[in-house]
């Protein structure tokens, strides 16, 4: 009897892998419920019959685990496709759910499509199909508007080198259909399984790594270009604080200096003031005593000519007095001499005696 046709079912997590698989396989694995991740290990589906072949779905854990890291969710993956390969099993097929319902392919959705890629290898891109779903979560025009996107841009590569981009609309007959169109494709060996059975690498050096390498190594340089930025922003904040307190100081040592100048000239003006105001009262005072000198002088030359007139006057009278006296003394003198005279000649004449 022939062995069962492969697929493998991968995709980020919580995009509807198992929702899908239970569908197809009408198994009942459990399918997460909110944001958390559900599947944690490889699982496989019930087996099931479709067009009269077997056909085993691989359930895988996503990547962008919540809980595990993607080297960690790549480890599980690597181990089971190794070992699956080392015992001659060979996948028909891959499918890469995307949400058609997410917004943007960059970021998350497109690291975890490169590492999808660097699993596959080029040469199996042809039996793989890439799988939207969630079409229920959007209008049909938005969702075909990011489905020319993907087709044009993010996936295009993919797509030209012989993947497919099929609708899933959420039902057994939409899951088989996509099914169908690589069950029949010869089996193919993914490049991981070549690198991790042919080539004895470890997983940590397979491409699939590198890629979550690399952006970690981005996410990495992000994050410090991030930091660096933050920290020269603050060291920026801080220099401009600095330079802002040192203007302040410099200005209030300008205000203070400029304060204490005028204060200083203000002191100056009123010393300046003080003395010239002494000198012109030193002036004044040297003004009047001088005055008072020449008055004193003036009075005394005054005095000295009053005194000089006195005199000259009380010798004048003193004179004249003396002048009159001596006049008396002859008028007297010539008296009595007439007296006398008359004596001679009227000697006994009364007549009266004119003193
Ligand atoms: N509307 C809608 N919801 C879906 C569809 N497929 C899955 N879901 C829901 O999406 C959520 C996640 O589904 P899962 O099937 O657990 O997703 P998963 O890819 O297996 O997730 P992991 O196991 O964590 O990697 C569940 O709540 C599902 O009911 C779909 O086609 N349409
Ligand atoms: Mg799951």
């Amino acid at each position: 009897m022939d062995q069962p046709i492969k697929i493998a079912v991968m995709g980020a997590t919580g995009c509807g892998k198992t929702s899908f698989i239970n569908l197809a396989s009408r198994s009942n694995l459990q399918v997460g419920a909110a944001l958390e991740s559900c599947t944690p290990d490889v699982q496989l589906a019930n087996e099931f019959t479709l067009d009269g072949r077997r056909v085993v779905l691989i359930d895988t854990p996503g990547f962008d685990d919540t809980t595990k890291s993607d080297t960690d969710i790549l480890k599980k993956i690597g181990s089971f496709l190794a070992t699956s390969y080392e015992s001659g099993s060979r996948l028909a097929g891959l499918l890469y759910v995307h949400r058609i319902s997410d917004k943007r392919f960059g970021g998350i959705a497109g690291r975890n499509f490169k590492i999808f890629r660097d699993l596959c290898g080029e040469k199996s891109l042809k039996n793989v199909v890439l799988v939207t779903n969630m079409w229920g979560e959007v209008s049909l025009e938005v969702g075909e508007d990011r489905e020319k996107e993907l087709s044009s841009k993010f996936l295009k590569p993919a797509l030209d080198k012989g993947a497919q981009m099929i609708r899933h609309h959420n039902n057994e007959r939409s899951a088989h259909d996509i099914i169908r169109r690589i069950m029949n494709n010869h089996p193919v060996v993914l490049r991981i399984q070549q690198e991790l059975v042919d080539e004895h690498k470890d997983i940590t050096n397979t491409s699939a790594a590198e890629t979550i390498n690399a952006e970690l190594e981005e996410a990495k340089r992000r994050h410090d270009a991030e930091v660096k930025k933050a920290q020269e922003e603050m060291a920026r904040a801080l220099r401009e604080k600095e330079e802002q307190t040192r203007r302040r100081i410099e200005e209030e040592t300008r205000k203070r200096e400029e304060e204490m100048r005028r204060v200083r000239e203000e002191r100056e003006r009123v010393e300046l003031q003080r003395r010239q105001e002494m000198e012109r009262v030193e002036q004044e005072a040297r003004r009047l005593a001088e005055q008072a000198r020449i008055e004193r002088q003036r009075a005394e030359e005054e005095h000295r000519r009053q005194v000089a007139l006195l005199n000259e006057r009380l010798a004048a009278e003193a004179a004249a007095a003396e002048a009159a006296r001596r006049a008396e003394q002859e008028r007297i003198d010539h008296l009595q001499h007439q007296i006398h005279h008359h004596h001679h000649h009227h000697d006994n004449g009364g007549g009266c005696v004119i003193m």
